[in-house]
């Protein structure tokens, strides 16, 4: 069904374009809008600027809810605000933290040996950033010719949107051919008592005036872990509290080896654990409550900063897509390959979607790549396959295509090889910094030149290096290529190039030397 739904929205969309679409303003427009979009995150913003490029008259909405402890933003949703960016920043302070460590043993005198982060300067430098961006993004919106309007969009009937345009001023409407719902997501809390009162999220550590200090993380997938271990590179004392497993839906031996090099770097996990309840003691302390699920033990500690990572939930409650006619599944829409929704003309991207990797750039492409196919005559969609993505931990995790559990799955263990090695960063001996994490493996086909399904690394600059190898697994490489290809010399990436020892030789993967 989903494909019929494709093709008439592409028969439709070609038409469009042979007869030279271009503003319905020629003749009478029967809406206000060719476009609107609802959210102006990565996706929303992609989409609305591609469609506005095309000719298109194009309106986004966008607005922050504060979070409980009363944080807000601007413009350019959470990649740009309390996301990726903020993120990646907090990640290279305290990556820099270590590297002044390291400066020492290269020979740098280094006078201070009790260096401290200024955690106000940090977040100062953090926030006028992101207020950079937000100032860009809002010029860019202009000057593309897209009408941004930071106010709530909720649809009224399919073709409608409602919005107020300031508190307490009477409610607006806007009618557009086409609506795209960006909404993203928001972290979610548990339920239990003192949880929104007491706790933090990922929205309001980015922003936070006071030091966190030791910090209950709860949550083990990918926010969680990233939190952790800035929280550890700037000096802080982390606990990572898990509900079952690392980094769920990641490659399990990858997810376990990165664990493995947090606990060495001091990062305590409560492991089969979770949060009961979270008080405020008479030292203004937070004592969290919780039970191990696997002794049922129950037991308490003391934080001065409890972060929730527990995921994060769509933001469809205030959509009114029921009036739309717009079908669910959990929080998230439910969209077909062309990211229809189930009213043909109402389209999704990005994190709100159903069952599709929650991050920036895919969110970009498919926003864009949709604004083409709704108004440039395009029939590209969306290629959700073979995602790489990082967590950027201290020693990074980065990865594309399939891990070797999925592999195994879906070809069965006697039509998989796994190529594996341990190396060693040139740049780890001087500082001895330890290897022991430092891993990787290709998971490829068994027979003929053997198609590489997956490619997993932990190091240093995970995500730059593999950046690269995904166009090349996109483009069908192979084991044959892979180690026929000449490496750069001395890097971590070039230890693809070298792998030769396959999981099924049983043979050490730890290597003799640098150069071996
Ligand atoms: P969003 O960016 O969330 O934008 C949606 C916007 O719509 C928001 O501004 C929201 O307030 C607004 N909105 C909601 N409802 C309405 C409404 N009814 N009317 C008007 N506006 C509304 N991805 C990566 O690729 N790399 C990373 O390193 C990375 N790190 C991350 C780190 C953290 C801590 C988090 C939380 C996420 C990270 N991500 C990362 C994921 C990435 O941020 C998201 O995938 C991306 O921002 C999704 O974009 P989006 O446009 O779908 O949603
Ligand atoms: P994830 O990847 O969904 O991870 C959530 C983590 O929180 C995971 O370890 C869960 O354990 C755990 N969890 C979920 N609910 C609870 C409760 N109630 N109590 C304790 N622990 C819980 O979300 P992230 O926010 O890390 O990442 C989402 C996306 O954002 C990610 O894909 C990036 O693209 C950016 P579980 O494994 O379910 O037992």
């Amino acid at each position: 069904m989903s494909t019929i739904k494709f093709l008439r929205s592409s028969t439709h969309n070609a038409l469009r374009s042979s007869l030279g679409w271009c503003r319905h303003a020629a003749s009478r427009p029967r809406y206000n809008y060719d476009l609107v979009v609802l959210g102006g995150g990565s996706a929303g913003l992609a989409c609305a600027k591609e469609a506005a490029g095309c000719g298109a008259r194009v309106l986004c909405f966008d607005y922050v809810k504060p979070t409980p402890v009363g944080t807000k933003w601007g413009i350019g949703g959470t990649c740009v605000n309390v996301g990726c960016i903020p993120k990646k920043l907090m990640h290279q302070a305290s990556l820099l933290g270590e590297a002044v460590h390291e400066a020492v043993a290269y020979g740098w005198n280094v006078d201070d040996k009790n260096i401290r982060p200024d955690w106000g300067k940090l977040v100062r430098s953090v926030q006028n950033h992101i207020k950079s961006v937000n100032w860009v993004t809002r010029v860019d919106l202009r000057d593309k010719k897209v009408e941004y309007v930071n106010s709530m969009g909720s649809f009224r009937d399919s073709h409608t949107i409602e919005y107020v345009a300031m508190p307490g001023a009477e409610h607006r409407q806007v009618t557009s051919e086409y609506v795209v719902v960006a909404v993203g997501g928001r972290p979610r809390y548990p339920d239990i008592p003192g949880a929104v009162e007491l706790g933090i999220t990922s929205d309001d550590i980015f922003s936070y005036e006071r030091e966190p200090g030791r910090t209950l993380v709860v949550g083990a997938g990918y926010v969680g872990l990233e939190c952790a271990c800035f929280l550890k590179g700037l000096g802080y004392e982390p606990t990572v509290m898990v509900r079952s497993i690392v980094l769920r839906g990641f490659d399990r031996q990858m997810s376990e080896l990165l664990a493995a090099m947090m606990t060495e770097r001091g990062i305590p996990f409560l492991g089969t654990t979770i949060p009961k309840a979270v008080e405020r003691q008479a030292d203004g302390r937070l004592l969290v409550r919780y039970r191990n699920t696997s002794t049922q033990m129950d037991g308490s500690d003391v934080f001065d900063t409890v972060l929730w990572a527990i995921g994060r939930k769509g933001l469809i409650e205030d959509l009114n897509l029921e009036a739309a006619g717009v079908k669910t599944h959990d929080d998230k829409i439910v969209v077909d390959a062309a990211e229809a929704t189930s009213v043909p003309h109402i389209f999704a991207v990005g994190d709100i979607i159903y069952g599709r990797p929650e991050l920036t750039p895919v969110a970009i492409l498919s926003g864009r790549l949709l604004a083409r196919r709704l108004f440039a005559g395009s029939t590209q969609l969306m290629d959700y396959a073979d995602v790489a993505t990082t967590v950027f931990t201290p020693l990074e995790y980065s990865c594309v295509g399939m891990s070797e559990e999925t592999a195994i799955e879906l070809r069965g263990a006697d039509n998989i090889e796994v190529f594996h090695g341990y190396y060693k960063p040139t740049e780890f001996f001087i500082p001895q910094k330890s290897v022991r994490h430092c891993y990787l493996k290709a998971v490829a086909e068994v027979s003929g030149d053997q198609k590489i399904l997956g490619l997993h690394y932990i190091g240093p600059v995970a995500g730059e290096v593999i950046q690269g190898f995904a166009a090349a697994l996109k483009s069908g490489l192979t084991v044959k290529t892979l180690l026929n290809t000449v490496g750069i010399h001395p890097t971590t990436a070039e230890e693809f190039t070298r792998l030769s020892i396959t999981k099924r030789s049983g043979r050490d993967p730890t290597p003799a030397s640098c150069c071996s």
